[in-house]
């Protein structure tokens, strides 16, 4: 049963009919309550994340649902990408699922048609990183996800892109950093951009 959820989650088995029953498990995971009032922004259409540098803690960041309960959450001094910190996420089981981690959720700013996730990103051990973006409509229905590919084995940080196109009717995200496996991952410098 693991194992099959576990190929749902990489995006080259998007083909596979599984794929779809693996994300739509992800956005039950999500809950569209609990947002924010509103999310920082910079000049010239960027939208930076509110703490995505993780130098304010944890702060605005939740535990993902239904982990496996061996994982622990926090930030990290003294390996990070850039600031004071970096989100530190160690996980004891091997198993890959239910992957553990931190999301944030954010409510859609304007009309933009495609959104641009970075982010930097660490591995250790054979801990796997996964970094996944849903997007919900105003009652919270699924709308759609992209996930990037899981990441092992790094051990310097590396930025990663991860973009979606929204759909028109979506009202609101859910960013999720996940780790999968058993070892260490870090996430430093999430940005957003709007297309
Ligand atoms: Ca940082």
């Amino acid at each position: 049963m693991n194992r099959t959820l576990s190929d749902t989650f990489f995006p080259g088995s998007r083909s596979c009919p599984y794929f779809r029953v693996g994300i739509v498990l992800l956005a039950l995971l999500c809950t569209p309550s609990d947002l924010p009032a509103s999310q920082k922004r910079s000049g010239g259409g960027d939208e930076l994340f509110e703490n995505g540098g993780f130098e304010d803690g944890l702060n605005r960041w939740t535990p993902i649902d239904g982990g496996s309960g061996s994982t622990t959450i926090d930030v990290d001094s003294e390996i990070k990408a850039s600031g004071k910190n970096a989100l530190k996420l160690v996980r004891k089981s091997p198993r890959l699922f239910p992957p553990d981690g931190v999301e944030m959720k954010l409510d859609r700013q304007g009309q933009q048609r495609k959104l641009i996730i970075e982010y930097k990103v660490r591995t250790d051990d054979s801990a796997r990183a996964v970094v996944s973006l849903v997007a919900l409509s105003s009652d919270g229905v699924f709308l759609v996800a992209t996930v990037d590919q899981p990441i092992t084995s790094l051990r310097k940080f590396r930025r990663q892109k991860l973009s979606l196109a929204v759909p028109p009717d979506t009202e609101r995200f859910v960013l999720s950093l996940a780790i999968q496996g058993q070892g260490t991952v870090w996430y430093d410098d999430l940005r957003l951009r709007r297309k």
